[in-house]
């Protein structure tokens, strides 16, 4: 009889929506699982509005107070979904109630915060994972194969790596929570960057040094009428300053020799959600491409002269490329909602388990000690060890 698993979700509108989607889709597309999910509790601050995503995301109960959730006998797993000024306080206290936890990106505002969810979920041993859903892409999962095997070459010379989106290039967007530092902790560079970060880590290693340019190209916007959704301005027109990054680029050494460069921007018009990534090695080389998510582009030296050139690997076959077995038939192709899928069900087989997935919070934690250094680079304008 496989184990439920009852879900308190904190937090319900972007990530809560996408996350809903995963708890409710996992066990009819991973039918192997070793335990049932159930959405058990779903919580926010709003009874009106969490009762209206209770009943749209498919959940059985509604909280106001995510310690009740946290503290419930009746709650097996807490899937942290709430902005990042508040991801240290429920994640240590479901630690301390036993509870396994799924955490959004970024881990914490800081490497302090973050250290402490790494203790806390140590000291209880409960399984512990950030949402970093751009991994369990086949095509991404498939790159970390193929350098495994060996197929760039013993060697990487490259991470070149762009996160772009264009939804703060208008001036007059208000000032949401993403744009101030005492929720968020940082702008652009751990909403986005921290994603492509994580990448690095996942498929070329860990960084050694950092050297980086942050800036802020909207210094004032008009305050949010908070909880409009599009974000509306008040009324009243005042304005306030934003505490954030707006854009940051910076260039790094790995460990293990490899060389850094990332850009991560929300003022690129035309890019709604652009992930790019290049990767170099001594024997051929990996491009990927979030608007195309389904390719991944390989080149390798070992073809023939006369026929050289990157091939354009359709990342959809059942037997030779990961999760798509659980998906469609080749070619039919999936999108941004099933990296959630993916990434709950690994979860899901972990908490089962009681084994390791990763990225932990340990993973989150060095994610944080990067966002760190490169923003003390920025600051400092000189190269710092990570
Ligand atoms: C906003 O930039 C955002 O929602 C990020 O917070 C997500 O992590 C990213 O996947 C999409 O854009």
């Amino acid at each position: 009889m496989p184990k439920t698993l009852r879900i308190g979700m904190i937090g319900y509108k972007f990530m809560g929506k996408a996350h809903s989607n995963g708890w409710r889709q996992v066990n009819r597309f991973f039918p192997d699982l070793p335990a049932e999910v159930e959405l058990a509790t779903i919580c926010g601050r709003n009874a009106v509005a969490v009762e209206k995503a209770r009943k749209a995301l498919g959940w059985r109960k509604t909280e106001t107070d995510w310690r009740k959730v946290v503290n419930d006998p009746a709650i097996d797993v807490i899937d942290i979904n709430t902005p990042n000024d508040t991801h240290c306080e429920i994640a240590v206290a479901a630690a301390k109630a036993g509870k396994a936890i799924l955490c959004e990106k970024p881990l914490a505002r800081s490497v302090a915060e973050a250290t402490k969810m790494v203790d806390a979920v140590k000291k209880a041993k409960v399984v512990n994972m950030v949402c970093h859903n751009y991994r369990r892409i086949p095509a991404v999962a498939l790159a970390k194969q193929m350098i495994e095997n060996g197929e760039l070459g013993d060697r990487i010379y490259h991470y070149r790596a762009r996160y772009a989106q264009e939804w703060l290039a208008n001036p007059e967007f208000p000032l949401v929570w993403r744009l101030q530092k005492n929720i968020a902790g940082s702008g652009t560079h751990g909403d986005i960057d921290a994603h492509i970060i994580d990448l690095g880590r996942y498929l070329v290693g860990e960084l050694k040094e950092v050297c980086g340019l942050m800036e802020t190209f909207t210094k004032q916007r008009p305050l949010w009428e908070e909880g409009t959704a599009p974000p509306q301005p008040t009324k009243d027109g005042r304005k306030g300053k934003v505490t954030v990054d707006d854009t940051v680029t910076w260039i790094g050494r790995f460990k293990n020799g490899a060389i850094a460069n990332l850009e991560a921007t929300r003022f690129a018009w035309g890019r709604k959600n652009n992930i790019t990534f290049e990767i170099n090695g001594d024997k051929g080389s990996l491009f990927f491409d979030f608007e195309d998510m389904n390719r991944l582009k390989y080149f390798s030296v070992n073809d023939a002269d006369h026929r050289r050139g990157f091939t354009d690997i359709i990342v959809t076959d059942r037997l030779a490329h990961p999760y798509v077995g659980n998906w469609w038939p080749p070619g039919h192709i999936i999108g941004y909602e099933h990296t959630f899928v993916n990434t709950i069900a690994d979860f899901v087989r972990a908490v089962a388990s009681g084994k390791s997935v990763h990225p932990t919070f340990a993973d989150g934690l060095l994610n944080e000690k990067v966002l760190a250094a490169v923003e003390t680079s920025a600051r400092e304008r000189k190269w710092v060890a990570v």
